[in-house]
């Protein structure tokens, strides 16, 4: 059950991304859009609330990315801070605040922070062995070690963290470990290292987590179930890597935090940013209800580590939830940076000028709340064409163009109530209930299909009573029809605000509603008779199947470019005898004719010169050839192959091809001139 507490403000954070790439819509659909929706209401209610973001700038992915591209690992995060930041806004996330983690103020609240839990002798002091590339002459901390996941095999995890089943690692866990910068097997050296006892912290971190906050969603909670169950280690929160913010004692030169030890902390830095004067309101009234946006594998880091880190400093307050996200899939596949298999938020902007709101729409109706979800373009158009423009675009616009056709836009009086209207004014009352109950429980999409049922009323409302027939008997009834109608409208803007900014504040221009407020929510009193309204403007249009296809042939185009780039030859097959090879008749010959066969679409037939008789040799290449280029080319084939009627045709002979890593095949001939009917060995 949720608790009635009462809170006098909000402090929203928002999982900061490695500046090593992009945001992608897996990202938004996780952590910022449903983060955003969120804060956009408390902020309608008129809430104090907070939202917190920035980028994440140090850590192993970085460097790593530097490294490949010869660069340093400050380009490579001032590169992507800037797209980051730009990109997000574009998509109107409102942070407050959208800070860096290689700024002064976070280096410095990191450190002390980190200084503290020292003096007050949090940390325990440890000689261990660790990772060592003794080619690259570095160690190797987190994800410059793979191997194997002892937990599920995955031979792709890294030393701190397999992503395919969630399990935190410590980089010796895994089994054959590697180097990631040069593939050696890597030797253990002595080094010094600082950690976190978490064990120390487990009986409050389960009293807080397993009895205090049962409404947790059921993935966070069942997660940090399993953990707690598990029983929990000492945490290394030092690294010995030359990018982070140095170890602030003596005798641990060269050593940086470990990154998920100081990123955690940037929310607390960048909220100093924001307010340098009354920032510790925020962290440390009991008043005040902090929430964590973050997707399901950050999810050890928020709801252990850090709350113990938050513990062992003592003077901060705790999270009042962490509504972790599962992931969202990109047509059928996960999402990866290293793959390019994702949306990128810059180019989506690119691409879709001002459809903001309808990637805003798709990845709320479709949040990977409970499950991991698919996104796909076809879902996109679908959710686009029948649902915005076809639903919430037309009512309103109907709305407006009909105020304008009958009052010349001034809003007309109501006059006396139908039955009908009253049963109307009843079903959508009740939205702001069902919604605010929504929203305050992370239910996301659940509050925008409530929001959509008020479009859908209002749809129902001017299909039902089609003022456009009444117009030439009863203009009295119109005028209340269409009142409804525009306070249906002033619903809807303020019902969407939080989901569709732009197009809500289109909307509010439209109906000249200079602010929405969420507490009027329901009412029909909304907009006053008399007042105007101004032109209609179309809130979404329709996307057509050419700017579709576009975004699909590219995503194709980068799984033949993977496929190709992942291509091993296959083992060589076992050896043969030069007898046996030589019952082979393989011959040249040259294509005096091709054409495709009738009914089959893979099928080309041939009329090969071989210098004898001529043959004909059906082949199944149709997909890959235009026949009428392969005329007068010189192929190989074999001759001696037993004929075979395919669709009719004898084939007599099979032409040689190579099929390339994708299934392409490409035909095989001679590299100079020779007579057909030559043999090859
Ligand atoms: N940068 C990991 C991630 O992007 C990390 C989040 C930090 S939140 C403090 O998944
Ligand atoms: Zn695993």
């Amino acid at each position: 059950m949720e608790k009635q507490k009462h809170y006098a403000r909000t402090l929203v954070t928002t999982a900061l991304p490695y500046a090593n790439g992009p945001v992608h819509i897996g990202h938004l659909a996780g952590v910022y859009v449903p983060a955003d929706i969120y804060v956009r209401y408390l902020r309608l209610k008129g809430e104090d609330v907070l939202m917190i973001g920035g980028s994440d700038e140090h850590g192993v992915p970085i460097t790593i990315k530097a490294q490949k591209e010869g660069v340093t690992p400050q380009d490579i995060v001032d590169r992507y801070h800037k797209i980051i930041k730009e990109s997000m806004a574009g998509l109107g996330i409102s942070f407050d605040v959208y800070g860096r983690t290689t700024s002064e103020m976070h280096r410095h609240t990191a450190s002390d922070f980190f200084k503290k839990l020292y003096d007050k002798g949090e940390f325990i002091e440890k000689m261990s062995k660790q990772f060592y590339d003794e080619e690259a002459n570095q160690w190797l901390a987190d994800r410059y070690i793979t191997g194997t996941c002892p937990h599920c095999g995955n031979d792709g995890a890294y030393g701190d963290q397999c992503e395919a089943c969630g399990t935190s690692l410590n980089a010796t866990d895994l089994i054959n470990p590697r180097s990631a910068i040069t593939g050696n097997v890597p030797v253990l050296k002595e080094t010094k290292h600082w950690y976190m006892p978490l064990d120390k912290w487990e009986p409050r971190l389960r009293q807080w987590i397993l009895e205090e906050h049962k409404e947790w969603k059921t993935n966070v909670y069942g997660q940090c179930k399993s953990w707690l169950d598990g029983g929990l280690q000492p945490r290394a929160v030092t690294r010995d890597l030359n990018w982070g913010i140095p170890v602030p004692i003596e005798g641990a030169e060269g050593k940086v935090l470990y990154v998920w030890f100081d990123a955690p902390i940037g929310y607390i830095s960048n909220t100093k940013e924001l307010r340098p004067d009354d920032w510790e309101k925020y962290w440390k009234s009991p008043d005040t209800r902090i929430i964590h946006f973050i997707g399901k594998d950050n999810i050890v880091f928020h709801c252990l580590i850090f709350p113990a880190m938050l513990m062992a400093e003592g003077s901060y307050q705790l999270a009042e939830n962490v509504p972790a996200n599962e992931f969202l899939n990109l047509e059928g596949d996960k999402i990866s940076t290293s793959r390019n298999w994702a949306v990128w938020l810059n180019e989506y902007l690119e691409d879709f000028p001002g459809k903001q709101d309808v990637l805003r729409y798709v990845l709320t109706a479709n949040a990977p709340e409970t499950k991991d979800n698919d996104f796909t373009w076809k879902d996109f158009q679908d959710r686009n064409n029948n649902e915005l423009v076809a639903i919430l675009g037309n009512f309103v616009n109907r709305a407006i163009v009909l105020t304008n056709k009958y009052f010349d836009g001034v809003i007309p009086q109501a006059h006396e109530l139908t039955s009908y209207d009253r049963d109307t004014i009843e079903e959508f009352k009740g939205v702001k209930d069902d919604l605010s109950q929504a929203l305050d429980t992370f239910h996301f999409r659940a509050a925008l299909a409530e929001a959509m049922k008020l479009a859908r009323i209002g749809n129902k409302y001017l299909a039902d009573t089609e003022p456009w027939k009444l117009a030439k008997t009863d203009m009295i009834r119109v005028e209340t029809i269409m009142n409804i109608a525009l306070q249906i409208t002033a619903n809807l803007a303020i019902a969407f605000e939080p989901f569709l900014p732009f197009s809500a504040e289109k909307l509010r221009k439209m109906i000249n509603l200079d602010h929405a407020d969420w507490n009027k929510l329901g009412s029909i009193d909304i907009l006053k008779a008399g007042d105007r309204v101004e032109k209609p403007e179309l809130l979404f249009e329709k996307i057509d199947d050419e700017t579709i296809k576009i975004q699909t042939d590219r995503l194709e185009r980068i799984k033949q470019e993977n496929i190709l780039k992942n291509f091993k030859p296959k083992a060589v097959a076992p050896t043969v005898a030069f007898d046996d090879f030589q019952k082979l008749d393989i011959r040249v010959g040259k294509v005096l004719a091709c054409e495709k066969v009738k009914k089959a679409d893979k099928l080309l037939k041939f009329t090969i010169d071989d210098g004898l008789k001529g043959r004909t040799i059906v082949s199944g290449i149709a997909k890959f050839y235009n026949p009428e280029d392969l005329v007068g080319k010189d192929v190989c084939f074999i001759a001696n192959f037993a004929p075979r009627t395919l669709k009719g045709i004898e084939s007599q002979g099979m032409i040689l091809s190579a099929e390339d890593a994708d299934g392409r095949l490409v035909v095989i001939g001679p590299h100079g001139e020779v007579r057909p009917g030559v043999q090859v060995g």
